[in-house]
C-alpha cells in the first residue's frame, strides 16, 4: 500500500515536468535547433538550409512537408557523391525515429528555397514551417548567415 502511494507520487511529479511550448500548435514531440540559411548573392533565387531536427517522442515522425511565407515553395532534398561528382535528389518525406534526431548540414539533407520574396542577407530571419504526417507543425525563426567556406569546415582550430 505504501509503496503504490509512493510510485503515485512520483508519477505526479513527473507528469509536471513535461516542457511547454512557446506555440500553442507548436509539436512538443518535435524540437528543431541550430537553424540557418545560408547566405546567397542577391541574383540567386534558390538558397539552401540546414537544422537539426530532434524527435523526443517515442514513436518516429515523418517530415512531409516544409513551407514559409517568405518562400513560393521549399524541397527536401539529399545530396550525394556519385562518381565524384555532387548531386542532389528531392526527397518526398524524412523520417526520424523515436528519441533520434537527423541533421541536415552542407553535404547531407538539406532544405532548398525557391523565390524569396526580398533580398535575404546576413542577420535577417525567416520563418519556416516543419509539416508533420500527423498534421502538427513546428514553427522556428531561421538566421541567415554566411556560409563558412567548405575549405574551412574542417582542420582548423
Ligand atoms: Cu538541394
Amino acid at each position: 500500500m505504501r509503496n503504490n502511494k509512493l510510485i503515485f507520487i512520483i508519477l505526479l511529479s513527473l507528469s509536471n515536468i513535461a516542457p511547454h511550448s512557446a506555440f500553442a500548435n507548436e509539436v512538443q514531440d518535435i524540437t528543431i535547433t541550430g537553424a540557418w540559411i545560408s547566405e546567397a548573392p542577391p541574383t540567386v533565387s534558390t538558397l539552401a538550409a540546414y537544422a537539426k531536427i530532434m524527435n523526443q517522442s517515442n514513436e518516429k515522425k515523418i517530415l512531409t512537408s516544409v513551407s514559409s511565407p517568405t518562400f513560393t515553395r521549399i524541397e527536401l532534398h539529399l545530396s550525394k557523391l556519385v562518381d565524384g561528382m555532387a548531386q542532389m535528389k528531392k526527397q518526398d518525406s524524412l523520417m526520424i525515429e523515436a528519441e533520434n534526431y537527423i541533421e541536415l548540414s552542407p553535404g547531407a539533407y538539406h532544405l532548398m528555397l525557391f523565390n524569396p520574396d526580398r533580398p535575404l542577407k546576413a542577420g535577417d530571419n525567416v520563418i519556416i514551417h516543419f509539416n508533420f504526417s500527423d498534421g502538427s507543425s513546428s514553427i522556428i525563426e531561421a538566421p541567415v548567415k554566411k556560409r563558412i567556406s567548405d575549405a574551412h569546415n574542417h582542420h582548423h582550430h
